[in-house]
């Protein structure tokens, strides 16, 4: 079974075992307020267990500051396009760090701010903030690099 399932898997198991404990915290000879303050603890842990996910960072910055560069040092290799002079990224790209099979932190390369012309690569939007709104739209961030 791949990694993905299986943790989908043990997920959805974690979550029957917080209805579980719900259920027989209800069935407790506690007063009432007792009951509320013992479902909250338990459905902190709850968030923090089965309902996370992974960090999403997404690197934001004027054109060239080397944001590709970044990504590409930190993968140790050449994931993403690097431009010397131009601006280089087109659309913005939500990559998975380390790898697509380990997947620890979802990572955003995103096209370039005051740029005096177009990307070399190809890009959707008119403008850089529409393509950086689309990417964010697409996958809201919990973090901005700049
Ligand atoms: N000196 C120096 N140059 C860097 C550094 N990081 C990147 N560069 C250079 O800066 C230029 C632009 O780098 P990119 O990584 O393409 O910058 P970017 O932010 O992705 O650019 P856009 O995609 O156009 O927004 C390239 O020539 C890089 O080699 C750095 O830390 N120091
Ligand atoms: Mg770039």
């Amino acid at each position: 079974m791949d990694k993905d399932k299986n943790e989908e898997l043990q997920k959805e198991e974690l979550g029957s075992l917080f209805t579980l404990i719900r259920g027989q915290i209800d069935k407790l000879p506690i007063s009432s307020s007792k009951k509320q303050k013992m479902t909250e603890q338990i459905m902190k842990l709850k968030l923090l267990t089965v309902d996370s996910r992974e960090p999403r960072i997404a690197l934001v910055g004027r054109r060239g500051s080397g944001k590709s560069s970044l990504i590409n040092a930190m993968f140790g290799e050449e994931k993403q396009y690097v431009s010397s002079v131009k601006s280089g990224t087109g659309k913005g790209k939500w990559l998975w760090y380390p790898n697509d099979l380990n997947k620890k932190i979802r990572l955003l390369d995103s096209r370039g701010l005051g740029e005096s012309e177009n990307p070399t690569e190809g890009f959707d939007r008119k403008t850089p903030m529409e393509e950086l709104a689309h990417a964010v739209n697409t996958e809201q961030p919990d973090v901005f690099y700049f």
